[in-house]
């Protein structure tokens, strides 16, 4: 990692295209040049933008100089936050969880281990409790030892009931008698935690597929959402991640969690483009009322200044 890098990380992302690729005050009045072009995309690829989003982002602004419509520094930060709010908006309500028309509405929580997927499946268990919903957790994790009692801690503190099979057991029946349990008392929503790791990916994958079948042959129209929890801090290897779990269960969206703290938020717009899915929701930090509903424009913002997200 250069030097350059370093400092960049302590230093925003808009400051940070003034010193790379703004050098030259001149630059904005006789258009962007190659050389400019290159700076800039060099910054967005370092703070985890991707390269699609990068191209994509850096030839808009190209254009709009060209076309004489940046003059200004301040013109040319407008026009970048600006697109990358369009690019990074996606549900026209991104905190709007789905509804059932009839019987339990039921929310699966997938994505590879260690990316927060049973904090998000409290966080957001707690967020529909707060909504009015009657809500019960499945614990659909029965690989990783721990990952029930770790289910069955937040429900208790939420004082939600949660359903959970004998650890090694079958996720898509722990899923099926979770949606039991709901229609016999009346709950409307269930939660399901899913493991993130089996013996192989495949394996995970084809659990995963099995699990979602089952919950539709139960209860069809189910699940009504199946949210895609990826790591913010990882960078470009989230989007690898993603690609394998849109292919095997279609996901409705997806959460971004660990922006807290010095995460950069850049891979959030390269998730947001490679993936084709919406942004539903950030996790910024470690409790149940660290989710909040993804807001593009004022993400862009954070991004350009770099205030931690969490934080407003
Ligand atoms: N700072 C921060 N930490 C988080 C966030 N979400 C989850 N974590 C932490 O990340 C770690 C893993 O979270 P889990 O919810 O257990 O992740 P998981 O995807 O269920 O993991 P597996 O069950 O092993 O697949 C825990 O220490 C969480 O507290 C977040 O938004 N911010
Ligand atoms: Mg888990």
């Amino acid at each position: 990692m250069s030097n350059g890098r370093l400092i960049g990380r302590k230093e925003n992302l808009w400051s940070r295209i003034k010193r790379v690729a703004l050098t030259d005050v001149g630059a904005l009045m006789r258009g962007l040049n190659a050389e400019d072009l290159e700076k800039m995309e060099q910054v967005l690829i370092e703070a985890d933008f991707g390269v699609a989003s990068t191209v994509e982002l850096t030839q808009a602004l190209e254009d709009e100089v060209r076309r004489g419509k940046l003059k200004t520094e301040g013109d040319l930060r407008t026009a970048l936050e600006s697109r990358l709010s369009a690019m990074l908006d996606g549900a026209q309500n991104p905190g709007a969880i789905a509804r059932a028309a009839e019987g339990p509405t039921v929310i699966l929580l997938v994505g590879v281990n260690g990316t927060g997927k049973t904090t998000s499946a409290a966080k957001l268990a707690r967020r529909l409790q707060r909504e009015g919903r009657k809500v019960l957790l499945a614990a659909a994790d029965t690989y990783r030892a721990g990952a029930i009692a770790q289910l069955q801690v937040w429900a208790d503190r939420l004082g939600l009931p949660c359903v959970a099979g004998a650890p090694g057991g079958d996720p898509a029946a722990v899923a099926f008698d979770a949606i039991d349990a709901a229609v016999s008392r009346g709950l409307d929503t269930v939660v399901v935690d899913t493991a993130g790791r089996l013996h192989t990916q495949e394996g995970l994958m084809d659990e995963l597929r099995k699990l979602v079948r089952v919950i539709g042959r139960r209860l069809p129209g189910a699940p009504h959402e199946t949210l895609l929890v990826l790591d913010g801090t990882v960078g470009q290897n989230a989007v690898q991640q993603g690609r394998l779990f849109v292919q095997a269960v279609n996901p409705t969206g997806i959460i971004v969690t660990k922006l807290d703290g010095s995460a950069r938020g850049g891979a959030v717009t390269a998730l947001r483009r490679e993936l084709g899915l919406p942004i539903r929701f950030l996790g910024v930090g470690e409790t149940v009322e660290d989710l909040q509903p993804f807001d593009a424009k004022r993400f862009a913002q954070h991004l350009l200044s770099e205030v931690p997200v969490g934080a407003s």
